[in-house]
């Protein structure tokens, strides 16, 4: 979404990007050939595989270790300024752990609510009387997106690094050794992010993850696959505002069945009926 106007406005140093969508594994087997032709490559190149969480995605900028800023994606190119919020964010740390951070080091990743905090949020909007969260990624966006900060600090929102924006100096040359760098100062990372060697090892890491999904805790809504050497990551380049070396694997829609217990009829006045 564009930014509002209610929080001041972040001009990211680099572009937040989005992603390409994959609805099938034919799809897939096209990225990946696609990729592979641009490359001019006779086999695949090495790809990453992780969860796609299904929050808010945000940028944080450290300096000289320091969170100095913690912006939303907004429409990529200039976000909303949530510092005081994200501060709050247990799983976000202040300083960065460890020594071997460039100075200007901006980890993006995102910020969600798991299951059963969520379910808390929601009791507790139904116990004040307070209108009830559609979603935990809506509960998210709600709690990040409040004027007063302690109203944030009081959920437990949470944070998992796969990305970053401005540089000084890069840490790693590989998508997995970045996310591994993050995790060095003091980041979490998602522990089912795999290393994918072939089509078939992405289209089982994405069944294996799809089989989990109902019982990781927080919601997901498919698989993303990077080009995992940055060299080839900086030759394929983007088309628009998404990268040729990602796209995200989607799952369908989760389905659920209903019972329907009655339908209430009022009469109104003018003796319409509504159901
Ligand atoms: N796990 C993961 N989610 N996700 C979302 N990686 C990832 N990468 C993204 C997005 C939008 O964008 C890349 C282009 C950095």
């Amino acid at each position: 979404a564009a930014p509002s106007s209610r929080f001041a406005k972040v001009r990211h140093a680099v572009p937040m990007l989005s992603l390409d969508n994959c609805f099938s594994d034919d799809d897939v087997g096209d990225f990946v050939a696609r990729v592979m032709r641009f490359l001019n490559l006779p086999e695949p190149p090495a790809f990453t595989a992780e969860p796609k969480i299904d929050g808010l995605s945000c940028s944080l900028r450290y300096e000289h270790g320091v969170l100095v800023t913690a912006a939303t994606r907004g429409d990529g190119a200039e976000g909303e300024d949530v510092t005081a919020n994200v501060r709050t964010i247990g799983e976000v740390p202040h300083k960065l752990a460890g020594k071997d951070w460039p100075d200007i080091c901006e980890v993006r990743g995102e910020i969600y609510l798991g299951h059963a905090d969520f379910a808390a949020i929601n009791a507790e909007q139904e116990r004040l009387g307070e209108k009830l969260f559609a979603n935990p990624r809506n509960a998210a966006a709600g709690s990040l997106r409040q004027l007063d900060a302690s109203i944030t600090a009081r959920r437990p929102l949470r944070f998992f690094a796969y990305a970053w924006g401005e540089m000084s100096r890069m840490p790693a040359a590989s998508q997995w050794d970045m996310v591994q760098a993050f995790a060095r100062y003091g980041f979490r990372v998602n522990p089912r992010m795999a290393l994918c060697q072939s089509l078939a090892e992405m289209l089982a890491v994405y069944r294996s993850i799809e089989a989990e999904r109902a019982s990781l805790g927080y919601d997901i809504d498919g698989v993303v696959y990077k080009v995992n050497e940055l060299g080839l990551q900086g030759r394929l380049g983007f088309v628009s505002r998404a990268p040729r070396w990602a796209t995200a694997h989607k799952f369908p829609a989760e389905k659920a069945t209903t019972e329907l217990l009655g339908i209430e009829i009022q009469v109104g006045r003018t003796g319409a009926h509504t159901p």
